[in-house]
């Protein structure tokens, strides 16, 4: 544990003003008459908080009385500062009474409304767990077994280790509907995965692409701002005029959602139009520029105008903006261009953007680190996760292959879209689950049986959530981010350690542990280190030379010298193919508009538009009957997913469930603020408030998702794209009445 000296609370002013300038309202803590008396030592120690499950993430400094967590400050000289009003109230979290905090085990039928959970030992959990896993590997093969991590990310590399030392190669987790289509795209066209740059100060034109870091992501929302004052050009696209829009963009792309192909197309024909392309890159790197040429003819501004609501002098405007003054960077959306029926092509087509001005991987553009650390985003890695030496032996074996090759092509982890279709077929008969949501996917019930109807079922998490622990047999109480050990912060060529900060509450373990202590028990304790995570964080580290010791002496962090400088361009110096040659890692070394791979799996290999499979275009008489946009989920500051609706300090600002809808609909209808409304689209209704406000575009309407009383994904239809599986939730049709 990392304990520093007692400080002085300018600190905690500083923490203070961090969730004023977040939320606009100041959460003042003040000192309990036990504490005023209490003079025990106050200790201060290190750790980062995982409220909103992005990465890397806000740096934390926990102030300690008597072993209890008494304030959390943001940590001083830490990349990600300060804390929002999620991280403050992660003490809230902590020590919420409602906390699982024991193994516990149902007493009734699945199917039966109260499962009677029932306290067990440790022993017990495992022992059940292990007898299971085992009878179903013996009898049906280690396949039937599906491993599966929810949004917390911090699990997925010891889980997937878990998965493939078992023997079965359906390891799932979120990202099957969160931003790896987004990455499945990058690999089509580029062969390598980039979400886009931040700006440095060399960028003149930023353009972020459905993007809301203001709340999705605030701590790098103010290096936007940065830029801004530097003298940076934001082109913002996004159906709502969000904060990252007002106080960022000079060109605002307000469009209809599930229209991004056609857009990104549109830009494409002005700048090829007005020949403002980057001739000798496209020369030179890029396959299929004629071919995509001809195609974008037909996406004239007044055409695309017509179906993305974006009038066309703005689309002019932004293109000749993007096109010439450069370098020019793209910040690419962690989601909402991929909730689409036509996620990798929509998605494709902005990438196309990024490649054909010739702003990819120079100073001030998109670029990509020149020496990566041998780690992904979650301080994984291939080696570790097993995924270089047992899961190529057994990837035959993945249940997805057949329903999305391209995704299985690439992505090893399954695609978890056709959950309900694995286990009707009997593919899948068990299920072992870090933290996940049933409310997350497109008409939830079928999930939730599909959960249901599998032999056994076992999730780890922080409370017990009956829209999805409901179904399953078994729930084990999850240490929360101050509890645990578990994996690194890294923020470029900078690495830090996280340990535990105090003892978990009750019998709580850490997902690390849980996972290695299974993989100890199932059979492979040399592989699972008898259950030590800090001998596995040892392992994870080898490729560095470091040790757990070595970092943990190292609390601002441990930088990692390159061995050379930044290098740019690398496609020419041969620094991104395996075989040493310059280009790209595709099939054809070019930079793939029109992909090999798509052509090989009989797609369109350009990156094609097609309507949302529900629009006013695609389906005119639905559309009458059903007149809004449907657009669920984009980001709120106060939750993550369907989690921290039981905090006070976050639920007061938005306690039950809104729907936001535009005054002029709203007008039309009758509808003023704080009314009942039914929200219905052609697949289902759910009861909310309606919230009036211009925040949204007339003709669109805005919900989030994760509300048990009113799950917005029982309205979403399972219209998946054909390339990814990934679910329409930024797309099709829906109508807002009063109750
Ligand atoms: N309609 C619609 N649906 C969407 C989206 C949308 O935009 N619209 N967004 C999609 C996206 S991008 C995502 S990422 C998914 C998110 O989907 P999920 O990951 O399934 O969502 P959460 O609601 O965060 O559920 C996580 C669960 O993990 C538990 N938990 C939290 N932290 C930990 C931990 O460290 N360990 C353990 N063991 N448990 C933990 C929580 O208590 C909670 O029960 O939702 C997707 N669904
Ligand atoms: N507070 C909070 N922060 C979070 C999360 C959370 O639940 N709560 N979840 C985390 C996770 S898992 C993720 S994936 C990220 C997501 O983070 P972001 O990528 O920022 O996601 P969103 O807020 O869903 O959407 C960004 C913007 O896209 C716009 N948008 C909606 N539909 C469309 C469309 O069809 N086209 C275009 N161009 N734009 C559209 C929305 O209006 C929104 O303002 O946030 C992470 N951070
Ligand atoms: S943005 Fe807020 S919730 Fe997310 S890591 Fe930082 S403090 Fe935590
Ligand atoms: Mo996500």
């Amino acid at each position: 544990m990392i304990k520093l000296t007692r400080r002085s609370f300018i600190k905690g002013s500083a923490a203070l003003t961090g969730i004023t300038l977040a939320t606009g309202k100041g959460f003042f803590h003040q000192t309990s008459p036990a504490y005023a008396e209490d003079n025990s030592r106050e200790t201060f120690a290190y750790t980062y908080c995982d409220m909103c499950n992005q990465t890397p993430k806000c740096g934390i400094n926990a102030v300690i009385r008597n072993g209890k967590i008494v304030r959390v400050e943001s940590r001083e000289n830490y990349p990600n500062a300060p804390l929002c009003a999620k991280g403050i109230a992660s003490l809230q979290e902590l020590y919420d009474p409602e906390r699982l905090l024991y193994p516990v085990k149902r007493t009734r039928p699945k199917g039966d409304p109260d499962p009677g959970w029932q306290r067990i030992s440790w022993d017990e959990a495992y022992d059940t767990i292990v007898k299971k896993l085992n009878e179903i590997k013996e009898r049906e093969g280690p396949e039937k077994v599906l491993f599966y991590v929810g949004d917390p990310k911090e699990p997925r590399s010891a889980v997937q280790r878990l998965a493939y030392t078992f023997g079965s190669p359906n390891y799932g987790n979120e990202s099957s509907t969160c931003f790896r289509a987004a990455a499945l795209a990058s690999l089509l066209v580029f062969g390598l995965v980039t979400l886009g740059s931040d700006p440095t100060p060399k960028t003149r034109t930023c353009l972020i692409w459905s993007k809301n870091p203001a709340w999705s992501g605030p701590y790098g929302h103010w290096k936007l701002h940065e830029a801004k004052e530097r003298g940076t050009k934001f082109i913002v696209v996004d159906p709502r005029v969000t904060p990252t829009v007002s106080g960022l963009a000079d060109i605002h792309l307000q469009l209809r959602p599930g229209t991004d192909g056609a857009l990104a197309l549109g830009l494409i024909n002005v700048i090829i139009r007005e020949g403002m392309y980057d001739r000798e890159f496209v020369d030179r790197w890029v396959l299929g520029f004629p071919e995509l040429k001809a195609y974008v003819q037909e996406f004239t501004p007044e055409r695309v105008e017509k179906i993305t609501w974006v009038p066309k002098e703005k689309i002019e405007t932004a293109a000749k903006l993007f096109a010439t003054e450069k370098p020019a960077t793209w910040i690419g959306s962690a989601s909402p261009t991929v909730h689409s029926s036509n996620a990798i092509q929509n998605h494709r087509a902005i990438l196309a953007l990024v490649a054909l001005t010739g702003n990819f991987d120079v100073e001030g553009g998109v670029t990509i680190p020149t020496e990566p650390l041998p780690f992904d985003l979650f301080a994984g890695n291939p080696a570790f996760n097993r995924e270089t030496d047992i899961f190529p032996q057994i990837r035959d074996k993945r249940v997805d292959k057949e329903y999305f090759p391209v995704w299985a092509h690439y992505i090893n982890e399954i695609q978890m879209n056709m959950l309900p279709e694995y286990v009707e077929k009997g593919l899948l008969k068990a299920m072992v689950m870090f933290g996940g949501n049933a409310m997350m996917w497109p008409q939830t019930t079928q999930y939730q049986q599909a959960i249901a109807r599998m032999e056994f079922s076992v999730a780890a998490d922080y409370y017990l959530r009956p829209w999805t622990h409901n179904f399953m047999d078994m729930v084990l109480p999850a240490a929360m981010t101050y509890e645990r050990m578990a994996p690194l912060a890294i923020f470029g060529r900078k690495i830090y350690l996280r340990e535990p900060v105090i003892k978990p509450l009750g019998e709580a373990r850490s997902d690390w542990r849980i996972a290695f202590e299974l993989g100890t028990r199932l059979g492979y304790p040399e592989e699972f280190w008898h259950g030590d995570e800090e001998a596995a964080l040892n392992e994870l580290l080898k490729p560095l030379n470091l040790t757990v010791d070595d970092l943990r002496k190292h609390p601002e962090g441990l930088e990692i010298p390159p061995k050379g400088p930044n290098k740019f361009r690398k496609y020419e110096l041969g620094l991104l193919r395996q075989d040493g040659e310059p280009g790209f890692p595709t099939p054809s070394g070019k930079v793939e508009i029109a992909s090999q791979i798509l052509a090989q799996y009989k797609f369109n290999p350009l990156p094609v538009y097609r309507e949302p499979l529900e629009s006013p275009l695609s389906t005119p008489e639905l559309a009458k009957k059903f007149p809004l946009i449907l657009n669920t989920g984009s980001r709120v500051p106060m939750y993550t997913h369907s989690k921290l609706r039981e905090l006070p300090w976050l639920n007061q600002f938005m306690p039950e469930p809104v729907v936001r809808i535009n005054p002029k609909d709203a007008a039309a209808r009758g509808i003023k603020d704080g009314d009942d409304v039914i929200l219905a689209s052609p697949h289902g209704e759910i009861k909310l408030k309606a919230s009036v406000t211009n925040i949204v575009l007339p003709g669109v309407i805005d919900v989030f998702h994760g509300w048990p009383q009113a799950n917005v994904n029982m309205l979403v239809p399972r219209n998946f794209d054909p390339i990814s599986g990934y679910p329409p939730y930024k797309e099709g049709l829906c109508e807002v009445k009063k109750t």
